[in-house]
């Protein structure tokens, strides 16, 4: 269960965001009002929101996912590897010094590389994707980090998508939304598998708190399987997110 949520508003800049979408460049007054409704969704699952000013010498701040990993023993200060997102973390470190204590936080070091968009927690243990934004040297000092913390960490090599929890997320109960290139990958044979299918691909990321389920709008067979799993769904539109590679889980930090 989670009680808190960390979220970043989104900042004029985010129309320059970094983007592989080909979709056009976000309304900005719109993705406001979608982030708007996310915080109340999140706040519907029971979270107390942390809502952290615009920054707008980061165009993709609003991805705070990305910054940090936090945990119920510890919290993670990452090092993005886009090299544009790498001062997103200086804001990070003092709002999650009011969570943890400082011998509870601890940081990916250069040259090693790590965004929280690759990394998916289930119960005690982290699957890792290796990406063009997590290398090896990034995953291996997380994997200690967790072993210090008597928790546990693998490494899982993405091929052609972004972050690893774009294209697979753990709903808990062992069931796992997983889609394209990760259907087949025996490291996730025994979960039991959602697969969504290549046109609802954005719906890959969906994000579980505390026993209801935020969908985003517009993907209905995803919406109705997780429904079938029996977890009430919130429908929330990101589509402004999308156009820059955006997805439910980048917009939040969950604890
Ligand atoms: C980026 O490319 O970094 C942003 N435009 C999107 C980040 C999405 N974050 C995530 O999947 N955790």
């Amino acid at each position: 269960m989670f009680s808190h949520a960390i979220v970043k508003k989104p900042c004029p800049a985010m129309i320059d965001g970094i983007t592989t979408a080909n979709l056009g460049k976000p309304d900005y007054a719109l993705a406001l009002q979608q982030h708007q409704d996310y915080v109340a969704a999140l706040q519907a699952c029971g979270v107390a929101v942390t809502q952290l000013e615009a920054d707008e010498a980061f165009p993709d701040s609003c991805f705070v996912e990305d910054t940090a990993v936090v945990t119920k023993k510890f919290a993670l200060i990452t090092n993005p590897g886009a090299p544009s997102r790498k001062g997103e973390i200086q804001s990070m470190i003092p709002v999650l010094q009011t969570f943890y204590s400082a011998d509870k936080i601890e940081y990916i070091q250069a040259p090693g590389t790590l965004e929280g968009g690759d990394v998916m927690m289930v119960g005690d243990h982290f699957y890792i994707g290796l990406s063009h934004r997590t290398n090896q040297e990034g995953a291996q000092q997380f994997i200690r980090i967790l072993q210090k913390y008597g928790m546990s960490g693998e490494m899982v090599p993405l091929h052609t998508i972004l972050h690893l929890k774009t294209g697979v997320s753990y709903q808990e109960n062992n069931n796992l939304l997983i889609s394209g290139e990760f259907l087949q990958n025996p490291t996730f044979s025994h979960f039991h598998q959602i697969p969504v299918e290549p046109e609802e691909a954005y719906a890959a990321n969906c994000l579980w708190i505390n026993g209801k389920v935020l969908v985003p709008a517009g993907f209905p067979h995803t919406q109705k399987a997780i429904e079938q799993l029996g977890y009430e769904v919130l429908v929330v539109d990101t589509s402004e997110y999308r156009k820059i590679d955006g997805g439910l889980s980048c917009l939040s930090l969950r604890f």
